[in-house]
Order: structure tokens, then C-alpha cells, then sequence
């Protein structure tokens, strides 16, 4: 029998993750993006294609592909290509990803909650200075986009004693946690939300939704007076701009950004100069390459098996 050959499109980490594609796929051939120009033959070959912000068209050219793994959770990546072929798409679900945003967004709440910021300035200036300090439980944080990630950050969250509230598309039912589904719901759940966490996906209906409009729809009477803003889905559904404005007037107690409008951010964007906004280069989540590449195995050996593909993601939604 023949086995199926994988292309490698994957743009980032590249040496530590072909080296670990190599070894959890032993036996098959794996053609990388840039070979493949020199041996146009492997095009036919090729059956799994494995990437991360794929060039566009090159899909298209393959035609016995049979699944796209995107190579992380979002696929936002993948479906900007306007010739994406039409077969499954499958994202990176895996306990590895989880975890590591689960600590992710642990760290970021607790930083705004223990007001590390404020901390780190007052040893700067030398200065001994304690400061009123509420407890976790008077906190209300809202996870908009209440999916795989935003479930396991919830269950870490309450067991530090926040109160959380989920917002998702589809109502989800969660010990501990007040669900709420779709826009009919959306500005009771702002309205309650000290701390919103976004990991929301990008898709038509998430762009630009962190704007203006919804940063004066948040509760204005936690323990800080205004809210926190922490967003690890997608720079696309952020206005920066906006957040700007509200953190110059005080409408925003302060924001934790991994994901930007535009990456790597500008040198010349203000988020950068204020205190109270905790920056970090869409890292919130990166994958050990050993862990993405057994899952995709995991995933091929299932659809040659004839058990079918996970993850597969609605192309309509767009997540
Ligand atoms: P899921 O698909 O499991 O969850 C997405 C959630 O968003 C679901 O609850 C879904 O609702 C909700 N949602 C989507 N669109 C809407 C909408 N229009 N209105 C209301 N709710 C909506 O994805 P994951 O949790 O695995 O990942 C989430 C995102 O996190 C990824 O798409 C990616 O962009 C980002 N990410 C960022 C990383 C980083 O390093 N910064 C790393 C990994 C992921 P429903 O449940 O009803 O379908
Ligand atoms: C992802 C990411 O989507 O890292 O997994 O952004």
C-alpha cells in the first residue's frame, strides 16, 4: 500500500516543527513548501496539507488533497485564502494549547486583579506603599467566546474564586458559570463584567466588535470603577484606536493585548507607552511542534481508519 504524502506550509518555528512533522509521521513523504517548485511531480502526490498562514492559491494547486490542518486553533489564517479548496479543515484542539492559554489568561487576570503593574512602578520609584487590595470573589470576569479555551480558563478562573460568565453563540451549560448566547444577550453580559477576557475567533461577525460601543456597555461598579480589557483571540476584532482613547480617559482600567490589528505591532502605536497595558507578541498560546504534529498523525490515522476527522471547522462560521 502507498501511503499519502503531507506538504509542510508553516512559516513559523520552522526547523523544530518539520523536525517533529519528520519523526510523527515516519514513513511518509513530507514535501516542504519551498522544494516544491523544484519537484512540480510531488503536487499529485501530495493528500495533507499541514500550515500556518498557507500562500494563497497553493492549495488549490494540489489535486488530491483530501484535509487542511491548520496549524493553531484559529483558521482565520487559512479561510482568507480565496482559493481554499473544498475539503475539510481541521484545527488544533490538543491539551497543550489548552493549558498554555489557560495560564495565559490566569497570569493576565491576576496581574490587573493584584495590580502588578502599579507594584512594579512603586519599586522603581523605591517606594514602600501597600495597596487596597479586593479579593477575587468581588470580581465579575466575562469570557466572550465560551469555547474549548474559554471553558478551561473558566474552570481555572473559578477555582481562584472569580465569579465568570460566558458568552458564546450557542447557550452552554457549566457548573459555576451564567451562560449567555447570542447578541439578544450580549449587553446584559457586559453589563456585568468587571474583566472581560476575549477569545473570541475572527470571523465576519467578531471584527472590530472590541470597540467604543461595547467598552462603555462594561460594568462600571467593580472594585476598580471601570473595567479590564484582556484580549488572546484575534487582533482583528479589537479596535485600537479605541482602546487607546479609553485608556487615556480613564474608561478602561487597564487591557492585557497578545493579538494585534496589524503584527508585529507598530513601533509607533501608543499602546505601547501605557503603563496599565500589558503587551505580548501573539505568544499566548504557542504549541510545542511535537504536540502539533501528533495530533495531525492522530488525525490522519483516524480518517485512514474510516473514524472521520475532529475539529472540523464550519466553514459558514468561519471557526
Ligand atoms: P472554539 O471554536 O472552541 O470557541 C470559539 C467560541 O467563540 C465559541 O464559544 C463560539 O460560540 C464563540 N463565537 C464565535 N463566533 C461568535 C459570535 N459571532 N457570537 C458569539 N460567540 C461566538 O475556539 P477556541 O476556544 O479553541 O479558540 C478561540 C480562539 O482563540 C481561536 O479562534 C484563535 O483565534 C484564538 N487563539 C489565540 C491564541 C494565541 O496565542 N493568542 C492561541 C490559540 C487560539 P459557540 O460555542 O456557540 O460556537
Ligand atoms: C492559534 C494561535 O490560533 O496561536 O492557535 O493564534
Amino acid at each position: 500500500m502507498t501511503t499519502k504524502s503531507v506538504l509542510l506550509d508553516i512559516n513559523f518555528q520552522a526547523e523544530g516543527q518539520i523536525a517533529a512533522f519528520r519523526s510523527a509521521l515516519t514513513g511518509r513523504t513530507i514535501y516542504e513548501r519551498e522544494n516544491l517548485d523544484a519537484d512540480p511531480a510531488s503536487l499529485t502526490d501530495i493528500a495533507y496539507a499541514v500550515v500556518w498562514k498557507p500562500q494563497h492559491g497553493l492549495l488549490a494547486k494540489l489535486p488530491n488533497l483530501e484535509a487542511i490542518f491548520s496549524l493553531g486553533a484559529g483558521v482565520d489564517h487559512v479561510l482568507d485564502d480565496p482559493d481554499l479548496p473544498d475539503v475539510p479543515l481541521v484545527r488544533f484542539v490538543d491539551p497543550d494549547l489548552t493549558g498554555r492559554m489557560v495560564e495565559y489568561v490566569v497570569l493576565q487576570v491576576l496581574m490587573h486583579l493584584r495590580q502588578q503593574r502599579r507594584y512594579d512602578e512603586l519599586q522603581h520609584a523605591r517606594t514602600w506603599r501597600e495597596l487596597p487590595q479586593p479579593a477575587a470573589k468581588e470580581f465579575r470576569v466575562g469570557i466572550l467566546g465560551f469555547g474549548v479555551l474559554g471553558r478551561a480558563c473558566a474552570t481555572a478562573l473559578i477555582g481562584l474564586g472569580f465569579q465568570v460568565n460566558g458568552w458564546s453563540r450557542s447557550a452552554k451549560a457549566m457548573e459555576g458559570v451564567q451562560s449567555f448566547a447570542g447578541s439578544a444577550a450580549l449587553d446584559d453580559f457586559l453589563g456585568q463584567t468587571d474583566i472581560l477576557v476575549s477569545l473570541l475567533p475572527f470571523t465576519d461577525h467578531t471584527k472590530g466588535f472590541l470597540n467604543k460601543g461595547l467598552i462603555s456597555k462594561l460594568a462600571k461598579d467593580g472594585p476598580f470603577g471601570a473595567p479590564v480589557i484582556i484580549n488572546a483571540g484575534r487582533g482583528g476584532s479589537q479596535v485600537e484606536d479605541d482602546l487607546i482613547a479609553a485608556l487615556q480617559s480613564g474608561a478602561l482600567h487597564g487591557v492585557s493585548l497578545d493579538v494585534f490589528e496589524t503584527e508585529p505591532l507598530s513601533e509607533d502605536s501608543s499602546l505601547w507607552g501605557f503603563s496599565n497595558a500589558i503587551l505580548t507578541p501573539h505568544m499566548a498560546a504557542v504549541s510545542a511542534p511535537e504536540a502539533l504534529a501528533s495530533h495531525v498523525a492522530r488525525q490522519i490515522s483516524r480518517l485512514e481508519r474510516g473514524e472521520g476527522l475532529e475539529h472540523v471547522v464550519d466553514r459558514l462560521q468561519g471557526y
